[in-house]
């Protein structure tokens, strides 16, 4: 991967830091986005000094169409085709059934996860196809596969990550890009503080008991799509804990 350019979005914490970290390792030239620039600069500064690696850190929202495009012009024309593109930024809010559900959090949810995607995949894809080659991964989620009450709105937001990535396989067919649907089980990661605002009691009740996964084992999965032979295509993972065996069945110890 050395001196390769890989975009990740949603890098200043969890599975897309932990992105951002092993592509590093390998001497990839980074591109993070992320609304929280200060996080964004400090991972940034610590990969420049561990792996002297070149890092462009952008301050982008996602569900903004305009500044995602804005945020493309602004790279060097290079940085805009890039060998590997990470849709990593998303969340979920809240935990309720859809009869006692939050517009607002669905809204978050839906224009994040899927037309923030799009926007990010629509905004660089033209530049990877003119390329010939390069990678897409989606971060999905295993809540795309099964339901899970009070999962609703999140869940149809990742299966339509794991649609658009089905898509994208046959839209790019024949173009030299591959495209990677990946599937995490539990990650601990400030996804559940975001999922319950704040509370962080609750968040951490959510890993106890077992080992969950770390973004480590996520971003691990998306190297491994990356350095595939040319005529290899990773085209879909699912990966939890071991003591995952669904959405919904976990063997706690407490
Ligand atoms: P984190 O909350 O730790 O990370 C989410 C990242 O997304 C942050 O960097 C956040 O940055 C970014 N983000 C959120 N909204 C936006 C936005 N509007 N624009 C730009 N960036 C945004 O959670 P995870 O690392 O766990 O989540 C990463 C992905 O993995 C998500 O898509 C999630 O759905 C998925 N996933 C997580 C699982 C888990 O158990 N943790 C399991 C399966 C899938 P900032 O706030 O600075 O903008
Ligand atoms: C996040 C994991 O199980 O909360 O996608 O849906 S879960």
């Amino acid at each position: 991967m050395n001196q390769s350019i890989v975009v990740i979005t949603g890098a200043s914490s969890g599975i897309g830091h932990s992105c951002a970290e092993v592509f590093a390792e390998t001497g990839a030239q980074l591109v993070l986005w992320a609304r929280r620039g200060d996080k964004l600069q400090h991972i940034a500064t610590q990969l420049q000094e561990q792996y002297a690696v070149a890092v462009l850190c952008q301050t982008v929202d996602v569900r903004d169409s305009a500044a995602v495009r804005q945020a493309v012009a602004d790279l060097p024309e290079s940085h805009r085709s890039p060998d590997i593109l990470i849709n990593n930024a998303g969340l979920s809010r809240g935990l309720n059934t859809l009869q006692d559900g939050v517009e607002q959090d669905w809204e978050e949810m839906i224009d994040t996860n899927v037309k923030g995607l799009l926007y990010v995949t629509r905004s660089f894809l033209p530049g990877m196809i003119q390329k010939g080659s390069g990678l897409v991964v989606n971060i999905s989620s295993i809540a795309a596969r099964q339901a899970y009450r009070g999962g609703n709105v999140y869940s149809a937001t990742k299966a339509a990550t794991k649609m658009i990535s089905d898509s994208l396989q046959i839209d790019l067919n024949g173009t030299g890009v591959r495209v990677c649907n990946i599937d995490p089980g539990l990650v601990e990661t400030e996804f559940s503080e975001v999922r319950f605002r704040g509370d962080a009691v609750r968040a951490a009740n959510v890993y106890k008991g077992y080992q969950p996964l770390t973004g480590r084992d996520v971003a691990e999965c998306a190297l491994f799509a990356a350095t595939r032979p040319p005529h290899v295509s990773i085209q879909d993972i699912l990966i939890t804990p071991m003591a995952q065996a669904t959405a919904t069945i976990v063997q706690k110890d407490v």
